[in-house]
């Protein structure tokens, strides 16, 4: 069900979210534009013992003849001097002129601050005003006057949030969107999901167990995935996720203690391959990393998540949390080291919305693979999130600093991050389902936005924009060069990337990179312009940087530190950061205010 964002009030139109749908006001769809419609009203409100006229508000005051939104007649009384925006419906018989009157009579009766009257309604009587408390009083006890109610803003997409995050990745311009409800299934990968939470709306459309650890709960034992869930669709009135309307399949492969096996990673991406279509599966989620460095030639892990990309869903992987003081850290771990996927770096949005102030949090791994390629392709906000987190999980009990009311809590972390541009990528996939992967990672990085204050290539490309990903028309391919390489794989398991041959070219001939990755460089181009996108990946010098350096030829893949590392016994961190957390990134009463949230 969806949820409408407001409990009380009349549409507000705003800068941001556009005007107001026209004539479907939250008022008139409860108070009803007749006589029959008020009737009702009261009916219910009698039903449910809720005060209607000279109760309103539980208060003993003996000259209240109008409805009241609930506390507002205590808050004025509590500040009669203070101004308070306001919407004053006429009585039966009232027409909207003779309401604006009584709002200027009551101002020129008790002057005071505010604006007064700011709009006048034509389809009910009725007038949108800033009043004092004072003034408010006097109207209330007009018996002109059936009601005063606070012009709330309003969320009109039903989806909203407190958070900040969502402002700055963009789904306040597309979670309204009626095409929005076309997003594919997100699969997540991770520690299960509390499924039954109200902040997935019975939208968990399957669940498989595929840990081989115990202890593991049935569930979400260790909260990890929960959380990961909600922020990529979560649909919770005030702490939406990105895609709210995606159906989820849970895959659980990490146990209570947040370990998970290579095998099992693998085993997940298999279950996502043979049950796609059945649950119109597009994206898949995968806030995990593996504990031993590895080069594409060989990770069992890479080649199962590429087998995804070439079916058709978009794999989104956490870039990790091994990054130390904001230097680079390289990217050595699968699956955030596929050339394919989109590895996501974790943001901190540096308390506002704008991206310019952004940067990437110190612990966000970043840097080149082993095989060269450089990693993260994105920034998402990753650092002091608050979402949905079982009451029993292990997360809960081994931080209590960090647990927030309502079943949550704040965590950090480039897991975090992952989901919001999972989340971007299905609200891409609900406008153009014949996109492949490759072109949802073409849109939704040339639609990035750019962080100047992050450390050039920590944050990728910049940070993703939903709305923008969303309104790109013919997205550049970012694995154009790769995609040569992408060959039959001869056992009738579909494509695969010969990265042998790949490689071959790539040790022979140095300007292949800087002839097929192009001229633009992560370093000097902005990717967020409309040039770069003319440009395309085959600018950039990046690739001079590493694919022709001599790290690549010494890369420590060769060496036998991993080479000795055991698959079968590698372990998987979950990569939910320790850091205490700051008590969120709450939107402030101004941004409420300018992005329309209801407060
Ligand atoms: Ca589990
Ligand atoms: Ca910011």
């Amino acid at each position: 069900m969806r949820h409408n964002g407001s409990s009380k009030g009349e549409t507000r139109s705003s800068a941001l979210w556009g005007k107001p749908s026209k004539g479907e006001t939250r008022s008139s769809a409860l108070w009803g534009k007749g006589g029959r419609g008020v009737a009702l009203v009261l009916l219910v409100a009698v039903a449910l013992g809720a005060p209607v006229a000279a109760g309103a508000g539980g208060s003993s005051h003996a000259n209240v003849e109008a409805y009241l939104s609930p506390g507002l007649l205590e808050q004025a009384k509590e500040n009669p001097n203070g101004t308070f925006d306001v919407i004053v419906q006429g009585s039966r018989g009232e027409n909207t002129a003779e309401v604006a009157t009584e709002v200027r009579t009551a101002r020129e009766h008790d002057p005071g601050r505010g604006v007064g009257l700011r709009d006048r309604f034509s389809s009910l009587s009725a007038v949108a005003a800033q009043l004092t408390g004072r003034q408010i009083l006097r109207l209330a006890g007009r018996s002109d006057i059936r009601a005063i109610t606070s012009d709330a803003p309003v969320v009109l997409s039903g989806y909203s949030s407190k958070q900040r995050w969502p402002y700055v990745a963009g789904f306040h311009g597309v979670w309204d969107s009626p095409t929005a409800a076309n997003a594919p299934t997100i699969a997540i990968v991770d520690s299960g999901i509390q499924a039954g939470r109200i902040d997935f709306g019975g939208r968990v459309v399957a669940q498989v167990n595929m840990t081989g650890l115990l202890p593991n709960s049935p569930g979400d034992g260790r909260g990890h995935g929960t959380f990961v869930a909600a922020v990529a669709a979560g649909e919770k009135l005030g702490r939406a996720g990105g895609s709210p309307r995606s159906k989820i399949v849970s895959i659980d492969v990490m146990d209570d203690n947040g370990m998970a096996m290579t095998r099992d990673v693998i085993a997940a991406a298999d279950w996502i391959l043979a049950n796609k279509d059945l649950y119109n599966i597009r994206v898949a989620n995968f806030s995990l990393h593996s504990a031993s460095p590895a080069s594409v030639f060989f990770d069992p892990l890479d080649r199962a998540v590429e087998k995804l990309w070439f079916n058709g869903v978009v794999v989104v992987a956490a870039a990790g949390n091994y990054g130390v003081g904001g230097s680079a850290s390289g990217i050595p771990f699968a699956p955030g080291n596929d050339p394919f996927v989109l590895t996501v770096g974790a943001a901190d949005i540096n308390h506002s919305v704008r991206a310019s102030d952004d940067f990437a949090a110190p612990w966000s791994a970043w840097g080149y693979t082993l095989d060269g390629f450089a990693k993260p392709e994105l920034g998402a906000p990753g650092r002091y999130m608050v979402a949905a987190v079982p009451a029993t999980s292990t997360l809960v009990l081994e931080r209590p600093a960090n647990v927030r009311p309502y079943n949550t809590m704040e965590l950090s972390g480039t897991s975090f991050a992952a989901p919001v541009v999972a989340a971007a990528a299905a609200q891409v996939l609900a406008r153009h389902p014949e996109w492949t992967p490759d072109q949802v990672k073409g849109a939704l990085m040339v639609s990035a936005k750019d962080t100047p204050s992050a450390t050039r290539g920590s944050l990728g490309v910049g940070m993703i924009d939903a709305t923008r990903a969303a309104a790109v028309a013919s997205p550049p391919n970012p694995n154009a060069a790769l995609n040569q390489f992408v060959v039959p794989a001869g056992d009738g398991t579909g494509p695969m990337f010969d990265a042998a041959s790949w490689a071959n070219v790539a040790q022979s001939d140095a300007s292949w990179a800087s002839a097929s990755w192009a001229s633009a460089s992560w370093a000097n181009a902005s990717w967020a312009s409309a040039s770069w996108a003319n440009a395309s990946w085959a600018s950039a010098s990046w690739a001079n940087a590493s694919w022709a350096s001599a790290s690549w030829a010494n890369a420590s893949w060769a060496s036998a530190s991993w080479a000795n590392a055991s698959w079968a016994s590698a372990s998987w961190a979950d990569n939910a950061e320790a850091e205490l957390g700051v008590g969120g990134e709450l939107l402030d009463a101004a941004e409420l205010l300018e992005l329309g949230v209801s407060g």
